[in-house]
């Protein structure tokens, strides 16, 4: 009795080391000490771009809710109407139940968690003297789903498997398989299969599931496709995902479970690893917490750096396991979706919502997964060129539309729906500029970039309305989801300067276009500027109309100083300073509409006016339960991916800014981290930086240029000037020397 109990204490004392070590020991690990409610809230994210699941692990049953990236309703309309547009669709769910005698015992030292160093979820706990353990990952190299359980004692796994489709299919067992097709209304047909693999035991398919008896452990591969394509000329429509789809199970289940693991690591790791931060060290008592805990804590008192830069890491890390080259970009919800009728469609917002997605991809090192918002769009031009010239508002003096506009909402089909949003195209190109701007691919910019910022120019050239005084407008324009629909709004004149700037440049860069060049340059120079109204504010339009009480979550008015260039505190200091007032003045109030991706875009904007304080709180509030859920996913209910994306594109902006044509290093550091460091940021212009600092000072920075080239450096006042050879690093003192 004394030795059970010895061997027990022993066991509890092993797990507890294998729980708490890598907790202590590192602070990527997001973990909890109970298993995930129901929603979206709780469970944990995996993904490999195109396939992902949200884990549940509960002792008896894991469930994991499964997505594929292109399970889209809806076909090519453009419409005011958001219900007829195609939404996201839930694909299915997974339930591997664990037999009753075996989950019958009270279950001790449970612990579920993602570890964002590796991208694997593990589930331990103990139950009667066995400890179980389950791991699971969704492979980018092996394109599976894998997941293990496992325990310590032999024969200790029974239980069944099932898997389910979210649009009451009918799941086939055959031998060691489940699987489920199907074909929604628009003609998308689409297929999972999952094959488990057992070690000792037994393994029979019953009734639609499959039995597991007395294994020492379980392997289970799923797979997922649709015939999607990003295709208009072929209807959207590809390959039967079939053929594929037993194609890489077949060549997953050939290998070792070690092996598909190491591959998943490793292939994870060339990206995660790109980019790692410190901004201070947790104490040991405070890391030792599950994450819930250490979230609450952290949003009210602050004192956990370790969990910034985790919420920081963690939006690289959902950027890599949801966006992935070949397939779609991030929608509202990334990759996760766990009903059939999401909130706003779970689809792609163009007024700010997908731009935030892919705010961090260029500078937190991940520009690969910028690649499927390009492919989207160009999937995407033809139908919105078709319904640009079919709308009436868009008719230009010749009788005909030039280019195209695209609405607030869109899908993958082609649908599109809701208010225009008609400066959605000249943001979007944004994204095609920075792309190029830090990755500097030439033969990108003028094969795939560059033919796409033309047009929108051409679209936005034959739209400007002359004021009395010959000034620019952007006619009929809107601050969205704020104010009325009139000329002149500041967000649209200020993106389309974004947009004509950066064409400017780009056929600078590619020496193209010239004649056409300098007349953008003049429209550009012509357009109606920023102005500052009655209060010392940024105006939100055109007239001086802004209540110092209106704490609307959007700031588009601000757009100026971030994600664009045209006001910075170097070059137009006055703008800058209305700016700022502006933002303080929309607030962050709990009990305003402020909440998840607002705060984000403010942490932004004040790490660009060089405000560290303000952008820290924003990051801090973002750790507020009424922000972030449990599972730290931004909350916009039940959540939005946006937050998460926008928020690390915040913490970039802190530490490294690079729209001024110089690198400037920590513009924006808050005084709570005092020492720190940074590496593998990126900056326009092709270069990596790294950079320590301490006592808030900077001490150290290494320059990797990919390109060569000139490259001015500024740290608060201190500027230095560097010539670079592509290949080559350059370290850096404290005086940049
Ligand atoms: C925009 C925002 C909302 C929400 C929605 C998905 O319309 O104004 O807050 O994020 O997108």
């Amino acid at each position: 009795m004394k030795g059970e109990r010895m061997k027990r204490l022993l066991v509890a004392w092993i797990v507890t080391l294998i729980c708490i070590g890598p907790v202590c020991a590192g602070d990527l690990m997001l973990w909890y000490d109970k298993p995930a409610n129901p929603g979206m809230n709780e469970a944990l994210p995996i993904g490999n771009g195109k396939f992902g699941g949200l884990v549940y692990a509960g002792p008896k049953q894991e469930r994991v809710v499964l997505n594929e990236i292109s399970l889209w309703t809806g076909a090519e309309i453009s419409t005011d109407d958001y219900s007829k547009m195609g939404w996201y669709e839930m694909l299915g769910e997974l339930f591997v139940n664990i037999a009753p005698d075996v989950a019958a015992g009270p279950v001790q030292d449970y612990r579920r968690s993602l570890d964002l160093a590796t991208a694997i979820h593990k589930v331990t706990y103990q139950s009667g003297a066995v400890t179980f353990q389950r791991e699971a990952f969704a492979s980018h190299p092996d394109q599976v789903m894998v997941l293990k359980f496992s325990a310590d004692r032999p024969g200790a796994c029974t239980g069944t498997v099932q898997l389910q489709g979210a649009h009451k299919e009918i799941t086939t067992a055959a031998g060691t398989s489940l699987a489920f097709t199907g074909t929604l209304e628009n003609g998308l047909k689409y297929e999972a299969k999952l094959v488990a693999l057992i070690d000792g035991g037994t393994l029979q398919a019953e009734d639609g599931k499959l039995e597991f008896k007395n294994c020492n452990n379980l392997t289970l591969l799923v797979a997922a496709g649709t015939d999607y394509a990003l295709d208009y000329a072929r209807h959207y429509r590809g390959e039967n995902p079939h053929a594929a789809i037993e194609k890489r199970l077949a060549a997953a289940a050939a290998k070792q479970y070690d092996d598909l693991k190491a591959a998943h690591v490793a292939e994870y790791k060339s990206y995660f690893n790109r980019v790692a931060l410190d901004v201070g060290a947790t104490p040991a008592d405070r890391l030792a917490l599950p994450i819930d805990r250490r979230k609450v804590l952290h949003s009210e008192g602050g004192g956990d750096p370790d969990l910034e830069e985790l919420l920081f890491q963690y939006g690289r890390y959902l950027m890599i396991s949801c966006s992935r080259p070949g397939g779609l970009p991030a929608n509202l919800q990334g990759l996760w979706n766990d009903s059939n009728r999401p909130p706003w469609h779970s689809d792609y917002h163009a007024n700010i919502n997908i731009q935030m997605n892919y705010w961090p991809a260029e500078p937190a090192n991940l520009a690969e997964c910028h690649t499927p918002l390009f492919d989207l769009i160009a999937s995407q031009l033809e139908p919105w060129r078709k319904a640009t010239a079919e709308e009436k508002r868009f008719t230009t003096a010749s009788g005909k539309s030039r280019g195209w506009a695209v609405r607030t909402s869109h899908g993958i089909n082609g649908d599109e729906a809701w208010q225009w949003d008609v400066t959605a195209n000249a943001w979007y190109c944004q994204h095609f500029w920075m792309h190029y701007a830090f990755g500097g691919d030439k033969a990108w910019l003028r094969k795939v970039a560059y033919p796409v910022m033309k047009e929108t120019c051409e679209f936005w050239e034959a739209r400007l309305k002359a004021l009395p005084d010959g000034r620019l407008v952007v006619p009929d324009g809107w601050s969205p989801e704020h104010g009325p629909q009139e000329d002149g709004v500041s967000y649209s004149q200020q993106i389309v300067w974004d947009l004509f700037n950066n064409y400017v440049a780009a056929s600078e860069a590619l020496g193209t276009d010239a004649a056409y060049r300098t007349n953008i340059a003049a429209l550009r120079d012509k357009l109606l500027g920023p102005k500052i109204g009655k209060w010392g504010q940024l105006q939100e339009w055109m007239i001086d109309r802004d209540d110092p009480n209106d704490h609307h979550r959007h700031t588009s008015h601000l757009f100026a100083v971030f994600p664009g260039n045209w006001i910075s505190t170097a070059r137009t200091p006055e703008f800058a300073a209305a700016a700022k007032k502006s933002l303080i003045a929309r607030g962050e109030a709990a009990d305003s509409d402020v909440r998840e991706w607002s705060l984000a875009w403010r942490c932004a904007l004040y790490a660009r006016l060089h405000d560290g304080e303000s952008a820290h709180r924003m990051l801090q509030s973002l750790l507020a339960d009424r922000n972030t859920c449990l599972n730290l996913f931004g909350l916009h209910p039940p959540m939005q991916m946006d937050g998460n994306f926008g928020i690390t594109a915040g913490v970039c902006e802190m530490l490294l800014q690079s729209h001024e044509k110089e690198l400037n290093l920590l513009p924006a550091l808050p005084k709570c981290w005092l020492a720190g460091d940074v590496k593998g940021l990126r900056a326009r212009g092709g270069f990596e930086v790294d950079i320590a600092w301490k006592d808030g000072q900077l001490t150290q920075a290494t320059i990797h240029s990919k390109l060569g080239g000139p490259c001015r450096l500024r740290s608060g006042a201190t500027t230095a000037s560097l010539a670079t050879q592509p290949g080559g690093s350059y370290s850096l003192n404290a005086t940049l020397r």
